[in-house]
């Protein structure tokens, strides 16, 4: 029996010793997680983080198919791109058993369509794309729906994002559609309000949106609420509203690529990032909203009551997550090419 203890802790100290020798490689979106949470978890662990940023989901997706699922040991896709790299053969499953605070998880966030037993993916954040104003240019309680950016006097002062589902699917609530849906008339539909606001649009863009709202390049357009908070700080001018059209939702998660070299340690990160105290330095930093209940109950009363950050059901109202539409994808890339090209679809 004494020998099997010692063999066992013997196991335990090499398998976390040759953890804390690796450095692990984490691909994520820009502005996602502070780096001195990156540094706490070298100190604790021993683990050294190699860190890198993308923009879009598309931009991961190409990556991590180029690399056949090497090279990064954690990234964060959204919502249904765990499903698409799934189906490509590009995510390994993760164990379970070694993310023991997947407990402090949100239960209404697991077993989303795109993974419904949470095999490959364990959530990190949620969010929403809703509408921003500048009050000082715009009353925002004149604007309730994705219908008002069209008003004449907006024109030359809106923002669009740049990634083809958000925006495309603000246009499809706008024209009482569901987000995901799958039928090239909502879709074309929802491509010539588009092509209608086209001329009111000063930029299209993700990575510089905050920057655009605060300077008052733009008065109003779509923002992530996380974002819309951050810039608030620098702007207080800006406001975000939920639409009563509803808004887009998304869900990043946590995914271990299918032949990363440092798994041990991807798991030892991810579950690290699920400490309540972790995730609630998180969400100070970026202002999204965590799924993770015990975080919330360590953020201070003004953050865990603001509605921007942890919206309501009612402030929720006909909003969706994104999900994969399958099929339908080309159907929004022709539109959404065309909105950006000019160049009719055949
Ligand atoms: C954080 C980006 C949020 C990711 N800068 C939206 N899926």
């Amino acid at each position: 029996m004494k020998k099997l203890c010692a063999l066992l802790i013997l196991v335990l100290w090499a398998t976390s010793a040759q953890a804390a020798r690796q450095t692990l490689v984490v691909y994520n979106w820009s502005e996602y997680i502070p780096q001195e949470v990156l540094t706490d978890f070298t100190k604790e662990t021993g683990i050294r983080v190699s860190y890198a940023t993308f923009e879009s989901n598309e931009a991961l997706f190409a990556k991590i198919k180029l690399q056949r699922g090497k090279g990064y040991d954690v990234i964060v896709p959204s919502s249904y791109f765990i499903d698409l790299l799934r189906e490509a053969g590009l995510l390994d499953a993760i164990d379970k058993s070694k993310i023991p605070n997947l407990s402090n998880i949100d239960p209404r966030v697991m077993g989303k369509p795109f993974d419904p037993e949470n095999t490959y993916s364990v959530p990190y954040m949620w969010g929403s794309a809703g509408l921003v104003v500048n009050k000082k240019h715009i009353d925002p309680a004149t604007v309730t729906s994705w219908k008002d950016l069209l008003r004449p006097e907006y024109k030359g002062r809106v923002l669009l994002s740049d990634d083809l589902r958000d925006t495309l699917g603000i246009a499809l609530k706008a024209t009482g559609h569901s987000i995901n849906s799958k039928s090239e008339a909502e879709i074309k539909e929802a491509a010539e309000f588009l092509q209608k606001l086209y001329p009111s649009v000063r930029v299209f863009d993700v990575a510089a949106s905050k920057q655009t709202f605060v300077t008052e390049e733009v008065h109003i357009g779509m923002m992530w609420n996380g974002d819309s908070l951050v810039a608030a700080e620098s702007n207080p001018d800006l406001t975000f509203i939920y639409p009563q059209d509803g808004a887009v939702l998304w869900l990043d998660s946590f995914a271990i690529p299918k032949h990363a070299a440092n798994k041990e340690a991807a798991h030892i990160f991810i579950n690290y990032m699920l400490r309540p105290d972790v995730a609630k330095r998180c969400v100070e930093a970026y202002m999204y909203s965590t799924p993770n209940l015990e975080a919330i109950k360590l953020l201070p009363a003004d953050l865990r009551e603001n509605r921007v950050l942890l919206p309501t059901e009612e402030d929720l109202k006909n909003s969706e997550f994104l999900n994969s539409v399958g099929n339908a994808l080309p159907v929004y890339e022709k539109y959404w090419k065309e909105l950006k090209t000019g160049i009719s679809p055949r």
